[in-house]
């Protein structure tokens, strides 16, 4: 049995390399969420041990389409660093990634600090401003394929994020139509109330569940309210758009 810091150690590994590896729980089948968080925790300090910051949290498996696309039906976070942002409309480059996907999501800058148990109102009157978003995950186990333990333990898939503009906090986000378009196609069409029904649950979860962990969100973060479609895996040459209605939009273009 490989101590947690040891599986920390691989996690980060395969991270760094972009190099796929087997499940955790296949050699640690009785790997549980809370060793699994542990586990995050270690591997993105030796992260931000090589010099990364800390830029605030991802949500994930907030929405069914996600759920059912991973087989995982969990609500699960994941720290997100400044090594991980991609600029809007910049191109990413596919090799420093095992499998990328991306997916499109909401996301939130914080005005103020927030931590455990908060209603919505409150949740909202934290936040100051509100952006079109995507995310690249990328799984680090082979095939795309784990358990709540693995994804968890794996940073939740934190790979890289994309930001549009900021707009107004006062934005109302319940219910916006989204599209992800490839090369100028929809190819995913949905809406931000796929998000736990409405985003802000996603930031009002957030809140309580780093707490749970000793943690808490600060002025300043970002926070990835979670993929509102199924997340569309990336291949070199494409040019991918979210729009999300009143939001506007974002895009990238994948390099080799
Ligand atoms: C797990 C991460 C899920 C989301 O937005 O639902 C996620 C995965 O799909 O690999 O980031
Ligand atoms: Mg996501």
């Amino acid at each position: 049995m490989a101590t947690l810091a040891e599986l920390a150690v691989v996690v980060d590994a395969a991270a760094r390399d972009a190099r796929p590896i087997a499940q955790l729980t296949a050699s640690h089948p009785d790997l549980g969420f809370e060793d699994a968080y542990a586990i995050q925790a270690m591997s993105v300090r030796r992260r931000l041990d090589r010099g990364e910051k800390r830029i605030g949290v991802k949500m994930g498996l907030t929405s069914r389409a996600k759920m059912i696309q991973v087989g995982v039906d969990e609500v699960i976070w994941g720290r997100l660093t400044d090594a991980m942002l991609l600029e809007e409309g910049a191109s990413l480059s596919k090799s420093r990634y095992v499998h990328p996907r991306v997916e499109p999501e909401v996301a939130f800058l914080m005005k103020k600090p927030l931590s455990g148990v908060v209603t919505a109102v409150q949740a909202m009157d934290a936040v100051a401003a509100v952006a079109p978003a995507m995310e690249i995950i990328d799984s680090r186990y082979e095939n795309f394929k784990f358990a709540l333990s693995d994804v968890i333990a794996d940073n939740s898939s934190s790979s890289g994020l994309v930001i549009g503009s900021w707009v107004s906090a006062e934005t109302d986000i319940g219910n916006l139509g989204v599209v992800l378009s490839v090369d100028g196609t929809a190819r995913q069409i949905g809406s931000t109330a796929a998000i736990l029904g409405h985003p802000v649950r996603s930031l009002v979860a957030a809140a309580r569940m780093v707490a749970q962990w000793g943690e808490r969100l600060n002025a300043g973060d970002i926070v990835m309210a979670g993929g509102i479609t199924a997340a569309h895996a990336l291949s070199v040459g494409e040019y991918v758009q979210t729009d999300i209605e009143k939001l506007g939009r974002v895009a990238i273009n994948v390099g080799k």
